[in-house]
C-alpha cells in the first residue's frame, strides 16, 4: 500500500501558519467534519521550463471565495493571501509540478446545525498528483457508466459552490461505477438529461462542434472554461446545450475535463463504444493543447500561469 496520506514530510498551511505535515491535526468536534458544510479548491501546478507554475490560480481563489460567499462563509483571509499561500505551498514542499488543496472550514466552538458560532478556518496543502483517470486513459480512453444517482437539483444543494457536502453524491456514484468495474460514473440532472461527472465536466465532438452541458446541476469547472476558450482558437464550435445520454453513444468523441481529471477521452459509455472506441483526433488535439499551455510552451497563455519562485531558499 501507498504511504498514507498523512505520513508525508513537508508543511501545511492552517490559519496562518505554516504546521509540520504529520501535526495538521484538527478536533473530532469540528463542524464540516459532522455535517459536510465547508468550500473547497483543487488547483494544479505544472512544471514549465522556467521552474514550476500554477494553471489559473486567480480563477480558482475567485470560485474559491464565491463558495464561500453562497454557503455565506467569510474566509477570515484576504484573495492576495490565499494566492501567495498557494504559491508558497508549493515552494516550500519543494514541488515541481503537483495538487494545491485549499478547504474552507467551521471549527469545533459548537455543534448544531446553526454553524454561526464556529469559527471559518482555512488550510492549505500541497502534493504531487499523476493522472487522475489512469496515465492509460489519457490515451486510450476511459470505460464511463451512467450512475443510478442523480446529480444535484440547484434547490437541494447549490451547485455554483465547490461544496464539501455536495461531494457524498459524487462518491456514491464513482463507487458505484467502480465496483461495477468502470472507471468513472456519469451523473444525469433530476430531469434525466446528462450533467456530469464525479469530479469533471464532460464534452461531446459532433464533427467541428463541442457540446457540453449549461451550468444547471454541473459545475462552472474552470477546466470547462479553459476547453470553451480554446476550441474558439481552433476553428471548433461550443454549445452549452442540455443533451441525453444516448447522445454521448453516437458522439464522434467524448472526454471529461477537470483540474484533476485534465482532458480524459472517454471511450466507451454503458458498454456501448463511442466514435472509433480510442481517443478520439479533436480530444487528441485539444489534449495537446491543454498541456503545451500547461506546461508554458505556448507564450500567448503565459497569462494563464502563475509562476511559482524557486526553493531553492525553502524555509
Ligand atoms: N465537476 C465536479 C463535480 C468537480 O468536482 C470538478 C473538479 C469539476 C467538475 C471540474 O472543475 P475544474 O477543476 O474547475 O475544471 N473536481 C476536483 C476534485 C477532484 C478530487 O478527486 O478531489 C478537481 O478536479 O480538482
Amino acid at each position: 500500500m501507498d504511504k498514507p496520506m498523512w505520513d508525508k514530510d513537508g508543511q501545511i498551511w492552517m490559519d496562518g501558519s505554516w504546521v509540520p505535515w504529520r501535526e495538521a491535526k484538527i478536533h473530532v468536534l469540528t463542524h464540516t467534519l459532522h455535517y459536510g458544510f465547508g468550500v473547497f479548491e483543487g488547483i494544479r501546478c505544472y512544471s514549465t521550463d522556467k521552474g514550476p507554475a500554477i494553471f489559473r490560480l486567480p480563477e480558482h481563489i475567485d470560485r474559491l471565495f464565491k463558495s464561500a460567499h453562497i454557503l455565506g462563509m467569510t474566509i477570515p483571509h484576504t484573495v492576495r493571501e490565499m494566492t501567495e499561500v498557494s504559491v508558497e505551498v508549493i515552494r516550500r514542499n519543494q514541488l515541481d509540478s503537483g495538487y494545491i488543496r485549499p478547504l474552507v472550514y467551521f471549527g469545533a466552538e459548537s455543534m448544531g446545525l446553526n454553524p454561526r458560532p464556529c469559527l471559518v478556518h482555512a488550510m492549505v496543502a500541497a502534493w504531487r498528483w499523476g493522472a487522475y483517470l489512469g496515465e492509460e486513459g489519457m490515451e486510450k480512453g476511459i470505460r464511463v457508466k451512467t450512475s443510478s444517482y442523480t446529480r444535484h437539483h440547484p434547490n437541494i444543494v447549490m451547485t455554483r459552490a465547490k461544496a464539501v457536502g455536495n461531494y457524498p453524491n459524487s462518491i456514491l456514484a464513482k463507487s458505484e461505477a467502480l465496483a461495477s468495474g468502470f472507471d468513472e460514473a456519469l451523473l444525469l440532472d433530476p430531469e434525466g438529461y446528462v450533467s456530469e461527472g464525479t469530479g469533471e465536466n464532460i464534452f461531446i465532438v459532433q464533427g467541428e462542434t463541442l457540446k457540453t452541458p449549461p451550468l444547471d446541476s454541473a459545475l462552472n469547472g474552470i477546466t470547462r472554461n479553459t476547453v470553451i476558450s480554446l476550441a474558439a482558437t481552433m476553428g471548433l464550435r461550443v454549445l452549452e446545450q442540455r443533451f441525453p445520454r444516448d447522445e454521448i453513444m453516437i458522439a464522434d468523441e467524448a472526454f471529461f475535463t477537470g483540474t484533476a481529471a485534465e482532458i480524459t477521452p472517454i471511450r466507451e459509455l454503458d458498454g456501448r463504444r463511442i466514435g472509433a472506441g480510442s481517443r478520439g483526433e479533436i480530444t487528441r488535439k485539444i489534449q495537446e493543447r491543454f498541456f503545451a499551455i500547461a506546461r508554458g510552451t505556448v507564450p500567448e497563455y503565459a497569462h494563464w500561469l502563475t509562476p511559482v519562485p524557486s526553493h531553492a531558499n525553502a524555509g
